[in-house]
């Protein structure tokens, strides 16, 4: 036992005089070809981590030497804005061949940029696109903001395609797990601090997203937060950034995660519905924009059936319905179809069931729970 901790301890202190002699090398290198550095970016370089045990560090040098491959691209953004350049570059499958490995290997990779923006690429897009890491655009070399690396995923939306690339982290896959309970974030916030907060020209109200977070027990195993727009738009946000922001709910393009620390391209605009773990927040103004409208006696709303469908939830037996003020009842999963969920004059979601009992109609519900 007491050899052991030695021989650690032995490791230990080996690692560090390693760590701190090579790293005063480097940063004399560094140091002395700073001036170069700047005019001819000799030194520039991105990262990998997660692929094998330590970090590989890569130089726009050793990419240049890659198979060139050119492409002329168009990137649309969120406002369905398009551009079109001439994109050269190496493929980053090249990259990682050299390395050992290929993109249909990896469960997804996340972006990081020198800016603080960030992004996941998932698997489906790994398995099936090409991932350019562009050192020219129109054959000029990159400017500022883009150098050392711009990555580009032609077919896919812009967002994925990010200036200023710093590293690229391996992921580990993530078991999405099924939703089991679903929130409505119009009357949570009834009960919840609302925020000022200036978006552009106008002062809004907004939640922190940890006291969204805080109302669910946690196993605390997931460290990726999903959102999903009304428009399609799909994400992974990590936990320690979706932590730190907010979910603006009034105002234009609410409900939209934003923070004042995170770049503007990473907001997500008319959220649908965001989970974590098995709870997913939806919102039902969003909902209703997205299903089809539907009457049910005179409640005119959309399907509690195509709700759950919509978010992914898990099928069962019984479904507990609660309200805000505590009122819960249980319906049979083979009643779903006959529910339909509606905003009264007063502005609160109830839902009512067409033959069902009366006791069945939920008035300002709050969660929808699968029964286990
Ligand atoms: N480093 C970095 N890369 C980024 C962003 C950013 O803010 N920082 N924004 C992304 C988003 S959301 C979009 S739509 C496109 C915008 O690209 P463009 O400026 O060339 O139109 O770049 C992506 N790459
Ligand atoms: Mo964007």
């Amino acid at each position: 036992m007491v050899l052991k901790i030695k021989v650690k301890l032995l490791l230990i202190i080996f690692t560090l005089i390693f760590f701190i002699t090579a790293c005063s090398t480097a940063d004399e290198i560094s140091n002395a070809g700073v001036a170069q550095e700047v005019s001819d970016g000799l030194d520039e370089h991105i990262v990998f981590k997660g692929i094998g045990d330590e970090e590989i560090y890569i130089t726009v040098e050793e990419i240049k030497e890659l198979r060139i491959t050119s492409k002329e691209v168009t990137s649309v953004n969120s406002s369905g804005e398009k551009n079109t350049f001439e994109a050269t570059g190496a493929l980053l499958e090249d990259v990682l061949q050299k390395l050992g490995f290929s993109q249909k290997d990896l469960m997804g990779i996340r972006l990081v940029a020198g800016d603080g923006y960030s992004i996941e690429v998932p698997k489906e897009i790994l398995e099936k696109r090409d991932i350019m890491l562009a050192y020219e655009i129109d054959g000029d070399s990159l400017d500022a903001q883009s150098r050392p690396l711009r990555v580009v995923i032609p077919e896919e939306r812009a967002m994925y395609w990010v200036r200023n690339l710093e590293m690229i982290e391996a992921l580990e896959g993530v078991e999405q797990s099924q939703v089991d309970k679903l929130l409505f974030m119009e009357t949570l916030e009834k009960a919840m601090t609302l925020e000022d907060y200036i978006y552009y020209e106008s002062t809004d109200k907004a939640i922190k997203a940890l006291d969204l977070l805080k109302i669910i027990e946690k196993n605390n195993e997931s460290e990726t937060v999903y959102l999903k727009a009304v428009d399609g738009l799909e994400k992974n946000e990590t936990l320690p950034i979706f932590k730190e922001g907010y979910i603006k709910v009034t105002g234009v393009d609410a409900p939209t995660f934003l923070s004042p620390d995170i770049p503007k391209g990473m907001y997500v605009k008319h959220i649908l519905y965001f989970s974590y773990e098995s709870t997913a927040w939806i919102s039902f103004e969003k909902a209703q924009e997205k299903l089809e409208a539907l009457t049910l006696d005179d409640k005119e709303g959309i399907r509690v059936e195509a709700l759950l469908r919509e978010v992914g939830g898990s099928e069962g037996d019984t479904y507990i319905f609660t309200a805000q003020d505590g009122y819960i009842v249980e319906v049979e999963g083979s009643d779903l179809t006959k529910g339909v969920l509606y905003k009264d004059q007063e502005g609160r979601i109830n839902v009512y069931f067409q033959e069902l009992p009366k006791s069945t109609s939920v008035k300002d519900l709050l969660s929808i729970e699968l029964k286990k």
